[in-house]
């Protein structure tokens, strides 16, 4: 027993958190995989690294000092819990089970309460940064109990991505805690991705600049407070020529999106949550729309608006753009963190949501300085009820609106598709306005199911009797 950490599966992703928790100092690191050639491969590969390789579950648990703490990275679903089921038979009390893939939470509620009933502890842990992270330094969530977090915490600070010399990885809170906070994570990198995009498509269009340009034009935002990981890689991408035609590869690419299911989960919580995260709604929609060739193909012969759309001052739209970008992208990571309280307050989690957003600096897809104000914002205010009222990210919506209003009109005049940019801002006056229609609303369910209202003037719970002589009485509070 001489390894303080295992890793369970060494496709692409174990392998590389292999490697990175054997390069740091003080870590022995025992590896196994179902299929004996992976670890072969990576031993052979990756001699420096000193890796103690095990053929079997049980000379996995051998080689493991007290207490044994395995991370698992295999496929999600069900190959995870074929892991932990063999994992439990060898583990005792008080060892740690940590499943680093990417679990839909509610499953890492059930494996961590079943694992908990036979004393082992088991850790959900979100680790975000794809292959590159997960050898380099991944932004690492981990839920999970206390107890786990005093063995797995050195050994996480000690792989995880730095920013401004802190380590991305805090102890999000309990059982599902860690995957529920990287499911929204994915979330928020969706409706990023889909605001950049359409801010491209409107630049594009309207100015007639070509990729290469707009290749610039993101790159001299990423200057400024847009700067992004998301915006410095559009940057990259736009610029690529296709070796085979000679066009912008961005034109060669087919328009279909593909979707791995986290944003899907993200939207399906926040529905049953009741926060509406409509800017990640909007860019998971996005993707799904494009992704139906069929339909597009039939519904190409609709109309659209009579006049070319070309904008007169191409520099005073993309500054336009931008600021509209920017407050799209407050809101989008207003409504996120919205869904992290409302999750935290639903499942029982005590989640530092200032914290969350400092793990997020650095090692995970939407690193960005911008995350700095959100722990300002959260550091000042911890029960902040909307991100976007702090007085940094207020000030920038105030400054931007106009922009933002002007190129959401610019965009449906000219029939170019902005759901992200039109619905954040159809949120932020929602959710600024002083009296919201929602009134009608109460009144026409009263009126078809007796649903009841309350008044604004007294207390109380009424209902009109509108089959009846339309008499307002008292009501049982049936919502
Ligand atoms: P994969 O998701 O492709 O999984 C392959 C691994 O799962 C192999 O080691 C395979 O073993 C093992 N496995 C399977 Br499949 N069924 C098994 C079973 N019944 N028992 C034991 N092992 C089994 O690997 P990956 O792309 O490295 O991703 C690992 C995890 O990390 C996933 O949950 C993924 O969602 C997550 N993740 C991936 C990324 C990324 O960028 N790729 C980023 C963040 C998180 P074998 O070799 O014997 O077939």
């Amino acid at each position: 027993a001489s390894a303080n950490i295992g890793v369970v599966g060494l496709a692409v992703m174990g392998s590389n958190l292999a490697r990175n928790l054997a390069s740091r100092e003080g870590n022995t690191v025992a590896v196994f995989n179902r299929s004996r050639s992976k670890t072969d491969e990576l031993i052979a590969a990756h001699p420096e690294a000193g890796f103690i390789p095990a053929f079997s579950y049980e000379e996995f648990a051998a080689s493991l000092s007290k207490p044994r703490t395995a991370i698992i990275m295999v496929k999600a679903g069900r190959p995870t819990d074929a892991v932990i089921d063999s994992l439990v038979e060898v583990f005792e009390p008080g060892d740690i089970i940590v499943d680093g893939g990417n679990a839909y939470f509610p499953d890492t509620i059930r494996r961590e309460k079943a694992v908990r009933e036979t004393g082992i502890n088991f850790v959900g842990a979100g680790i975000s940064g794809g292959e590159e992270g997960a050898l380099t330094g991944p932004s690492i969530m981990p839920g999970g109990s206390d107890e786990s977090w005093i063995t797995l915490g050195p050994i996480l600070k000690s792989i995880a991505a730095v920013a401004e010399g802190e380590p991305c990885v805090t102890h999000v809170g309990h059982d599902g805690a860690g995957h529920f906070v990287k499911m929204v994570h994915n979330g928020i990198e969706y409706a990023d991705m889909q605001l950049i995009a359409e801010a491209y498509d409107l630049i594009r269009r309207g100015t007639g600049k070509t990729p290469a340009e707009i290749a610039d034009v993101f790159a001299e935002w990423n200057t400024g407070e847009l700067e992004s990981y998301l915006i410095e890689i559009t940057a990259e991408v736009l610029r690529q020529i296709d070796a085979e035609t000679g066009k912008p590869l961005v034109d060669v690419i087919l328009d279909q999106a593909g979707a791995k299911g986290t944003g899907a989960w993200t939207v399906q919580t926040a529905l049953s949550l009741g926060v509406p995260v409509s800017g990640i709604a909007e860019a998971t929609f996005a993707r799904s729309l494009s992704s139906h060739p069929e339909q597009r193909a039939v519904a190409a012969a609709l109309p659209g608006p009579d006049e070319e759309f070309q904008v007169a001052d191409a520099d005073a739209f993309i500054e336009d753009v931008r600021q509209a970008l920017f407050a799209s992208k407050i809101i989008a990571y207003s409504q996120g963190f919205d869904e992290i309280r409302a999750g935290a307050a639903e499942y029982g989690w005590t989640i530092d949501l200032g914290a969350v957003s400092k793990i997020w600096r650095a090692g995970c897809i939407i690193r960005a300085q911008f995350l700095n104000r959100i722990a300002d914002a959260y550091a000042a205010q911890t029960d902040l009820p909307v991100l976007a009222t702090a007085p940094y990210f207020a000030d920038a919506l105030t400054r931007g609106q106009a922009a933002w209003r002007r190129v959401v009109i610019a965009a449906t005049q000219a029939g170019i598709p902005s759901p992200a940019f039109s619905s954040s801002l159809a949120y932020y006056d929602g959710i600024r306005a002083e009296r919201l229609p929602a009134a009608l609303v109460q009144g026409q369910r009263d009126f078809f199911g007796a649903h009841t209202y309350k008044r604004i003037d007294k207390e109380g719970t009424f209902h009109t009797q509108w089959s009846g002589d339309r008499t307002e009485i008292e009501a049982e509070d049936t919502h």
